[in-house]
């Protein structure tokens, strides 16, 4: 089965996705997500003009022998914008190859290993009450985990909280600026927590995302701080490109670590893998090279224990979810995964057969991964730049992590 043509499609519904259609000449086609969130153009450019070329002629059955060449054959390894971009391609060829073989996607992979997928979804409030409010809404709708994010006294915009209870990640065409004070957040965070867990009872998991603020030694202190909430995870307490830097939180905390929504490839978690220094390996089959590379990361943590917990905002299209729930629905190591609400317009663009139903997603029986695009819907959302704000100390406004 041969690729005839590659291309893609730049939408914003709402918000800005890249997705790329492979056609073959058995007529089969095939998406894949290309969305890098405030860089969504350096991907498409990176396809556009390096990888599309490259595939037309290839047979779409080769996913892995594709993946090595996009990988090996590129001498530039890993990054995201790279590894964003083989991933699409791989998405978008086992989507091929389960419609070939006329089988939902996660029956490729190995069959189910589970009824449902449980995802987490957010509760974000300006205020401890505010937030209370927002959990319980949650928790009405029938989730089983909840991620909690609160306002913090004396701090203007904080990760997370978006104005009215909406929260959207890139939120203008320029970078907006938020401020940042850690002994504020330090001092606030465990008294939020606390009320929250009062309010939601024992049953349902709270989660927590931290988004790279704290050194270790600070989110060592907040981990302690939160133990007695027990939390189903605290998420990047501290910027990981030094992973031995996790020992110190480790060692002095029982809160469990979510990590690696930035990861790009299995080299960015091994050490925090192989030393079982986290609990949860958040990479996703976009950011890290698709269903073939995730698949290698998720087998390596399960010897060392540690389960998946798919990055799911709304930054990575429903290709992305529709691909992570086959591959949730096989992983034997699954932990959890996110969901971050769609638009209703983004929904409309990308047709889906995945539903919620009790506080679990569930993958379609379609042939492939069951996401489409209606490109003539996609055509009336051009591309609107859009930028992922900055964070700076409120102190002196030297510029801190996001
Ligand atoms: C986040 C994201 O979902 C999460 O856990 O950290 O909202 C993240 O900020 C965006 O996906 C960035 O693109
Ligand atoms: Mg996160």
């Amino acid at each position: 089965m041969k690729i005839t043509s590659a291309r893609l499609i730049i939408c914003s519904p709402g918000r800005n996705f890249v997705t790329l259609k492979i056609e073959t000449d058995e007529g089969l086609t095939g998406l894949g997500d290309a969305t890098l969130n405030g860089r969504e153009l350096s991907v498409a450019s990176y396809l556009q003009d390096h990888v599309l070329p490259c595939l037309i002629g290839r047979d779409a059955h080769r996913i892995e022998d594709i993946w090595q060449y996009l990988y090996r054959g590129a001498y530039w390894r890993r990054g995201p914008v790279t590894m964003t971009a083989i991933a699409a391609v791989d998405m978008a060829l086992w989507d091929i190859k389960a419609k070939a073989a006329g089988l939902p996607l996660y029956q490729l992979l190995g069959g189910r290993s589970r009824e449902g997928v449980m995802v987490y979804t957010h509760a974000n409030g300006s205020d401890i009450a505010h937030t209370v409010d927002e959990v319980l809404k949650a928790k009405a709708e029938g989730y089983r985990a909840i991620r909690a994010q609160c306002g913090v006294p004396g701090l203007d915009k904080v990760y997370g909280v978006g104005k009215g209870g909406h929260y959207e990640p890139a939120d203008a065409s320029l970078p907006s600026e938020h401020d940042w004070d850690t002994a504020k957040y330090l001092r606030h965070t465990p008294k939020a927590f606390e009320a929250f867990r009062e309010a939601l009872g024992p049953d349902i998991h709270l989660l927590h995302d931290v988004h790279h603020r704290l050194t270790p030694n600070e989110a060592a202190q907040l981990g302690r701080a939160l133990e007695p909430c027990q939390l189903f995870w605290m998420e990047d307490p501290t910027p990981a490109e030094n992973q031995a830097a996790f020992r110190l939180i480790r060692e002095k905390t029982t809160t469990p670590i979510a990590v690696g929504e930035v990861f790009n490839s299995i080299w960015d978690c091994k050490q925090l893998i192989e030393e079982q220094l986290i609990d949860y390996i958040r990479t996703t089959v976009l950011h890290a090279g698709g269903i073939t590379h995730l698949r290698r990361i998720a087998d390596l943590a399960s010897l060392y224990q540690v389960r998946t917990g798919c990055h799911g905002a709304t930054d990575l299209s429903p290709i992305s979810m529709g691909a992570a729930l086959h591959f949730d629905t096989w992983v034997p190591n699954f932990g959890i995964q996110e969901y971050m609400h769609h638009s209703p317009q983004t929904l409309d663009v990308f047709p889906h057969d995945y539903h919620f139903k009790d506080g679990f997603l569930h993958c379609g029986e379609k042939p492939g991964h069951g996401v489409e695009l209606d490109e003539k819907l996609a055509a009336k959302y051009p591309y609107q730049r859009a930028y992922l704000p900055v964070n700076r100390l409120q102190r002196d406004g030297a510029m801190w992590d996001w």
